[in-house]
């Protein structure tokens, strides 16, 4: 029998070499997962940052842990502390690193203690063009990802930005872990659709761990 005593049902799954799915992983984490996110949102809001070609994000993102992702004119960076406030970001909750180093040993990480963790929320609407996450120290450590609230259809190409991309309906409570190969793959997520979810409403959080500095 799994840890959470068979109430949610749980299933892995291979995308691509080193990525994993691991369906419903962080269902019975959920509850303490957003009351922790709310927590930091008080203290480090929701924003929509500027890309570095002057574009304002349809994602609002806050950050969490020893260094968080900022984006402005000047480029994209992780920075010990947050442009809004000048504080330091929240400190990672025990219920995120708990998670995410479980989350990476079950496909295969078995070392993963993430230095950051990336807040996104999308509002219907929202999405997130194809990319590749680049400004980590060690593309060696895997990056975990934990959807919670509305589905959403995320993108999933190659190394190359013009490999053709799988169409993976991530729902809440869904872990996936990106590591090997996939690290440096392409990926993005599609316009969200409006819908009102019992645990956030009408949007949608992803948490991504990364160890992102040394
Ligand atoms: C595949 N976020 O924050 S999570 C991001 O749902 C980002 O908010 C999306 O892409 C979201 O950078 C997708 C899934 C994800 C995250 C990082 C990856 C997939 C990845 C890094 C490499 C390959
Ligand atoms: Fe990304």
């Amino acid at each position: 029998m799994p840890a959470n005593l068979g109430l949610f049902e749980t299933s892995t799954e291979s995308l691509a070499e080193g990525a994993v799915l691991l369906r419903g992983f962080a269902l019975d984490q959920a509850p303490q997962l957003m009351a922790d996110l709310d927590l930091i949102i008080a203290a480090a809001p929701l924003r929509h940052m500027v890309t570095p070609g002057g574009f304002t994000m349809s994602v609002a993102m806050t950050n969490c842990g020893q260094a968080g992702w900022i984006t402005d004119r000047k480029g994209y960076r992780y920075s010990a502390q947050d442009p809004m406030t000048s504080l330091p970001w929240p400190a990672m909750p025990e219920a995120f690193s708990r998670l995410a180093t479980s989350a990476a040993a079950h496909a295969g990480f078995p070392d993963f203690h993430p230095d950051a963790c990336l807040i996104n929320r999308y509002e219907p609407g929202a999405r997130m063009t194809l990319h590749q996450d680049k400004n980590e120290i060690d593309f060696n450590a895997p990056i975990v990802s934990v959807s919670l609230g509305l589905p959403a259809v995320f993108l999933f190409g190659g190394p190359i930005r013009t490999d053709k991309a799988q169409r993976i309906a991530l729902r809440s409570g869904d872990v996936v872990v990106w590591g090997g190969p996939s690290r440096l793959f392409f990926h993005g997520i599609n316009p969200l659709k409006d819908g009102d979810h019992p645990l956030t409403g009408r949007c949608r959080y992803n948490l991504t761990f990364r160890l992102a500095c040394e």
